[in-house]
């Protein structure tokens, strides 16, 4: 058994979306997002629910953080909803005081933990949605983006180290704007009553998010990183990959396409400055290029390399061509191998099983391809079967979610100790119970139970006590 130590200043803490948490959709001015209208959208939503209270976090925001002290995080990643600070979102439209606030508070309240605000987790301002499409128009959008970016690198200055741009631009654009199932819905699916073109739309919205995110980088490092002292990069979420059969040479080859289709997407026009080959060969001309200015905006645009992680999948490639809509990389996802063997037990969360040893890998696989960046994991978590079903007493046991922790960290510690992975920080999803987006709030995320029935009261389950105990006993010297 290694040593698994974790230097002393490491960041670990907590992850939250502001969507998710803080309800008060139309308190002190702020506008309509598009998860608002997607929610109010008949058969969207799992359990017909919306983000209108939630864990009411915009009036709560001070026990959310004596909730993290307790709990001894050194890190708390939350997001800033842009329509609560610019309500319709444009670059000539008013920037909201009242709402800029509830953000200039929180992070007064955080003080000396580690603050990582994230500027964009899904909740687009509905009218640049209505305006011009959002990021399917990426002349407009990239200019309204860095100005939203502006206002808030003016508003926080040095009191934040490290920024991130996107969440998961991955489901922002698959599951927004191919599969249909999140915000803004958009899919080529007829059935599923709503517009939008699959083969098209998704790698277009890309391309707008890498090349506004390679803008407001380079607005941050010319203007705000010298006398802020800050960092900056973007989040990208990846999930494992097993071959469904392993003694079958393509399907282990779809194994690397498809980590190319949902994370060297992204990273590769970061860290290489083109997009991967593979997509190029499936997708010929309806995947953008890049312009020579393009190009140097968005290569070598990250200061840290954010990391979403939850899972693994079975791989297994198609034997016939990729159809239009396709854009895992043609090839099916599956949770059986070949003898039946599953990824790992159940959770609530239809894609979700969980398979530590697989963080490991896919830490190194980054790691390698992209010459050692500097990494935080901004979300690791998991959800559990039935537990809105269960009594209370039985939810703050969550030994699941708490073995999920242990072995997850200890992955992640093996990749950093023995792999030699530059990971300085890890944040757990999610500090509390919240909204959880298409599936409501039936299913939980939370180390911390939130009584929804019951002022939104919080209660630590006993996972967070393992997390804090994991880093506690780690980080050392
Ligand atoms: C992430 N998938 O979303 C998000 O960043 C969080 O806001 C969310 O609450 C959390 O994971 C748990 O779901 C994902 O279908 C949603 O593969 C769906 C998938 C992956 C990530």
């Amino acid at each position: 058994m290694p040593d698994l130590k974790l230097p002393k200043n490491f960041l670990w803490g907590y992850a939250t979306a502001s969507y998710q948490i803080e309800g008060a959709p139309h308190e002190d001015g702020r506008a309509d997002s598009i998860w608002d209208v997607f929610c109010r959208t008949p058969g969207k939503i799992a359990d017909g629910s919306n983000g209108d209270v939630a864990c009411d976090s915009y009036h709560r925001y001070k026990e959310d953080v004596a909730l993290l002290k307790q709990l001894g995080a050194k890190a708390y990643r939350f997001s800033i909803s842009w329509s609560r600070v610019i309500p319709h979102g444009g670059r000539n439209d008013p920037i909201n005081k009242a709402g800029l606030q509830y953000y200039v508070d929180l992070v007064d309240e955080l003080h000396a933990n580690g603050i990582i605000p994230m500027l964009f987790h899904w909740d687009l301002p509905q009218t640049l949605h209505e305006r011009y499409g959002g990021p399917l128009n990426q002349n407009e959008y990239v200019q309204d983006y860095v100005r939203y970016a502006r206002v808030i690198f003016e508003t926080f200055g040095s009191k934040v180290k490290h920024w991130i741009t996107y969440n998961e631009p991955w489901c922002i654009s698959i599951l927004g704007y191919s599969v249909g199932q999140f915000a803004p819905g958009h899919t080529s699916d007829r059935e599923k009553n709503a517009i939008g073109d699959s083969a098209i739309e998704p790698w277009k919205v890309v391309h707008s998010l890498l090349v506004s995110h390679g803008e407001v980088v380079k607005m941050y490092r010319d203007e705000f990183k010298q006398k802020d002292g800050g960092q900056i990069g973007i989040t990208l979420n990846g999930d494992w990959v097993m071959p469904w059969d392993k003694d079958d040479p393509l399907d282990v080859e779809a194994c690397e396409r498809k980590l190319e289709f949902s994370i060297a997407w992204f990273a590769d026009p970061i860290y290489k400055g083109d997009y991967p080959a593979s997509m190029r060969k499936q997708l010929g001309d309806r995947l953008p290029k890049f312009t020579e200015a393009e190009h140097a905006l968005v290569k070598g645009s990250n200061d840290f390399y954010g990391m979403n992680h939850y899972c693994a999948n079975y791989i297994r490639h198609k034997k016939t061509d990729a159809t239009a809509e396709d854009f895992a990389g043609n090839l099916d996802l599956l949770l059986e191998d070949k003898n039946g063997t599953p990824v790992g037990p159940e959770t609530q969360s239809p894609w979700l099983q969980p398979c530590p040893q697989g963080f490991r890998k896919l830490m190194k696989w980054i790691s390698d391809r992209y010459g050692r960046p500097i990494m935080y994991i901004t979300e690791n978590g998991t959800s559990l079967k039935g537990e809105n079903d269960m009594p209370v007493e039985q939810i703050l046991e969550d030994d699941f979610r708490a073995q999920y922790f242990t072995d997850y960290i200890s992955a992640m510690a093996e990749a950093v100790t023995i792999d030699h992975v530059d990971c300085r920080g890890y944040m757990a999803w999610s500090l509390m119970d919240n909204f959880e987006w298409a599936e409501g709030y039936e299913t939980r995320f939370g180390v911390t139970y939130v009584d929804y029935n019951g002022g939104q009261k919080r209660h630590p389950k006993k996972s967070a006590k393992t997390v804090a105990q994991l880093f506690g006993d780690m980080c050392r010297e």
